[in-house]
Order: structure tokens, then C-alpha cells, then sequence
């Protein structure tokens, strides 16, 4: 039986763990479900509401972070988290950076404002609210992802990890949002989420996203 992903292509968590299923051909399903006012049916696989949530066969999950953890295991090749422990706990860092700083701020000041608040809740984006963040919010975030960086397209080591997934679906909403990464001010950042939007997994997802999703701009 195909494991089942629920939750809409829109959340930068779900997409986290499309990239890492379509990352190592692991055959899938998914289930819309649109994070607001879920079934009770829903609740008892995500008991926050949240997106995403899986089912493989009669086991569930739900947080795209413990998803994607379990599929490592189930689905070991090829493998997307270092395997050195030093580099295993820096990926999961930069996983959680994209889930907390990056995402705290894209989600709803950028991505909501410029994309869901107009097209799904009839609402005006406020553009001071996008501007502050563009401006003030979002530059000390990228001077450290750049700090971050070497030569390479990836965060930790030389190969695609996890950190890299869990950074680069978040700057996939901001590009729905018609908002870049300024080569000039942070050319390794802009260089990296140009190299892995590239990849087939996240390409495809951006293609299919975009009618929906992305910005007219
Ligand atoms: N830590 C969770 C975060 C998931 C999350 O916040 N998903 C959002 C959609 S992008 C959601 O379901 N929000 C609805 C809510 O918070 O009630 C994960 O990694 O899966």
C-alpha cells in the first residue's frame, strides 16, 4: 500500500517532505487537507491540525521534521542526512532554522500577505507588513545563511541533505511571494537556492505550484 501524504502543496513543511519522497523515489499518494477547522477523523493523526501528517499502511506521523526521520529509515538510499554525528546534528539545525526563523517570518509576512490573504481570504495584502519584512526582518537571516555557506550548494558537507531541503522549500514561498535573494548583497545564498530549485524535486513542485500559488510580479 502507498503511503499517503495529507495536507496542500502551499506549506513550505509538506513540501519538505514531497522533495525528500520524490529525493528518493519512494512511490506516494497525497491527500489535500487544508490546515483550518480539520475533521476530528484528521485530528487523531495530527493532533495540532497541522500539515503534513502520513500514513504508511496502519502506521501514522504527523510534523514534516519526523516524517522525513522515519522515512531515512524506512527508505535508507539515497541517504539525506550526514552521517557523521557532528554533521547529522548540524543539518538538523539548519532544518529547524528554515522550520522556525525563515518560516516565522515568509509564512505570514510575506507569503500570506502577498499570496493567500488576496487570492483565498478576499483580504488586502499590507504591504508595510511585506516591505518591514523584505527590509528589516528577513536581511540578518540571510547574512547568516550566507555565513554559512561555502563553495558548494550545501550546508553541511558537500552532499544534499536535509539542511538543504529544509532551507530551500521556504524560498519557494518567498518566490511564489515574487520576493529574491539579491546576488550582490548574498551571492552563496542566491547561488544555492538557484542550484537546488533546479533539482527535478523541487522544479516539478514549483511548476505545479505556480498557477496557484505564484506571484504575477
Ligand atoms: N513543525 C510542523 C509545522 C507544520 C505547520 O506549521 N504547518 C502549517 C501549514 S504551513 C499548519 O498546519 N498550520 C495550521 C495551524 O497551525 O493550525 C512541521 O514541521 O510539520
Amino acid at each position: 500500500m502507498a503511503i499517503v501524504l495529507y495536507g496542500i502543496g502551499a506549506s513550505p513543511f509538506v513540501r519538505k517532505v514531497r522533495v525528500f519522497l520524490a529525493e528518493k523515489g519512494i512511490p506516494h499518494e497525497r491527500e489535500d487537507v487544508i490546515p483550518v477547522n480539520v475533521s476530528p477523523e484528521y485530528r487523531k493523526i495530527s493532533p495540532l491540525g497541522k500539515i503534513p501528517a502520513m500514513r504508511d499502511g496502519d502506521r501514522t506521523l504527523c510534523d514534516s521534521s519526523i516524517i522525513c526521520s522515519y522515512l531515512e529509515r524506512t527508505h535508507p538510499e539515497p541517504a539525506l542526512y550526514p552521517s557523521d554525528p557532528y554533521e547529522h546534528g548540524r543539518a538538523l539545525w539548519f532544518e529547524e532554522y528554515g522550520d522556525t526563523a525563515l518560516a516565522n517570518v515568509i509564512g505570514p509576512k510575506v507569503f500570506f500577505q502577498r499570496i493567500v490573504a488576496p487570492r483565498f481570504f478576499n483580504q488586502q495584502t499590507d504591504e508595510a507588513v511585506v516591505q518591514k519584512a523584505i527590509d528589516e526582518e528577513l536581511p540578518p537571516l540571510f547574512d547568516y545563511l550566507e555565513s554559512q555557506l561555502g563553495d558548494g550548494n550545501a550546508f553541511v558537507g558537500k552532499r544534499f541533505s536535509i539542511a538543504d531541503i529544509g532551507i530551500a522549500t521556504h524560498f519557494v514561498n518567498l518566490r511564489h511571494a515574487g520576493v529574491g535573494v539579491d546576488p550582490k548583497r548574498w551571492p552563496k545564498l542566491a547561488r544555492f537556492v538557484a542550484a537546488v530549485h533546479e533539482r527535478p524535486s523541487f522544479k516539478a513542485l514549483i511548476e505545479e505550484e505556480r498557477p496557484m500559488f505564484g506571484s504575477n510580479a
